[in-house]
């Protein structure tokens, strides 16, 4: 499979979180729809109220919607907008994490728990304690599961330092000191909580300094994904506002991590968002654009193709559709 493939078309998706469980590839994506509310910086028209979750035999098989797995109106504490969802398994029960506001329209991360992979996943009825931000993604190795989260403007990551808010709200450092981070922690035994205070993930340039607030084509914008190809932990992003995916490798799951490069060039629509998984002994890079909504950045559709490694382990830059 060289070539793209859009995954669905009957409704709009996004944000591809991708894992194998029992043989099968599991996608649990953002359910884009047209909400009305006008485009901003905030991602006010990024509205969704629900999860669906999509199950594939083969990479160029059937894909199976499994319906409605988690709804708004079924979690306690929700105020608004469903963003980017992981999922993880342990023990029997399949967990996914979600970020939403709450009530005060501050994000917080849910966890919700189901007995099968594409749920209905029951949602806990308070979010995690100490969470904040957006974009949760799980990494597990040897029966530890790390969280790496956070997003900057709409994702409220500048309203927060060493994990508590600013009085002053959203703060930017300036172009010439270090780039806000993407946080990892641990995530507790039972898997409804942190186990430990979250960490900053450091990429680091190719001189070993810390990127910088003002490098907005290499810094952290969103859209956390983590795996680990020939015994190295690749940790890859959205730089958000230049529309990039890019990758930083380093030796364990808390980093630090170095810039390596671009994996995916900008696509049509602002967001870019994805997931890396191995798959019957090849690796796959799960996107979205905005090609079949003709632009509409709030409506974008998934995609998959295949991620191809150089032999030092570096990924090839793949084209993305806004040429
Ligand atoms: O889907 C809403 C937000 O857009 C996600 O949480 C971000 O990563 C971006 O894709």
């Amino acid at each position: 499979m060289k070539e793209p493939r859009y995954l669905v078309d009957h409704l709009y998706t996004a944000d591809p979180a991708v894992h194998v469980f029992n043989g099968k590839l599991y996608i649990y994506p953002s359910h884009d729809v047209e909400s009305g509310i006008p485009e901003n910086d905030n991602g006010d028209h990024f509205d969704m109220r629900d999860y669906h979750v999509f199950s594939m035999d083969s990479i160029d098989g059937e894909v199976t919607d499994h319906g409605v797995a988690l709804d708004v109106k079924d979690i306690p504490w929700a105020g608004r907008q469903l963003w980017d969802c992981d999922a993880a398994h342990k023990d029997g029960k399949y967990y996914v994490y979600f970020p939403l506001k709450d009530q005060t329209d501050i994000f917080r991360i849910g966890v919700a728990i189901s007995d099968k992979p594409e749920g209905p996943f029951i949602p806990l009825e308070a979010p995690m304690k100490g969470s904040y931000s957006i974009d949760p993604c799980v990494f597990e190795e040897d029966g530890n599961y790390y969280m790496y989260f956070g997003g900057l403007w709409g994702g409220q990551l500048q309203r927060y330092r060493n994990n508590k808010a600013l009085e002053a709200g959203g703060v930017f450092p300036a172009d010439d000191e270090d780039a806000l981070c993407p946080k990892v922690v641990k995530i507790s035994d039972d898997m409804l909580e942190f186990a430990e205070e979250p960490k900053d993930l450091v990429i680091l340039d190719e001189i070993g300094n810390p990127l910088k607030s003002g490098d907005n084509d290499r810094r952290f914008f969103e859209a956390s994904w983590m795996h680990k190809y020939n015994g190295k932990y690749y940790f890859s992003y959205s730089t958000g506002d230049t529309h990039k995916l890019c990758y930083a490798t380093g030796d364990n799951p808390y980093g630090p991590f170095t810039y390596q490069g671009v994996i995916l060039t900008p696509v049509v629509g602002w967001t870019t968002h994805h997931s890396i998984c191995e798959f019957k002994g090849k690796w796959y890079l799960f996107h979205h654009d905005c090609v079949p909504s003709k632009g509409k950045t709030w409506l974008r559709s998934l995609k998959v193709v295949e991620l191809e490694y150089n032999a030092d382990g570096s990924i090839k830059t793949i084209e993305g559709t806004a040429k």
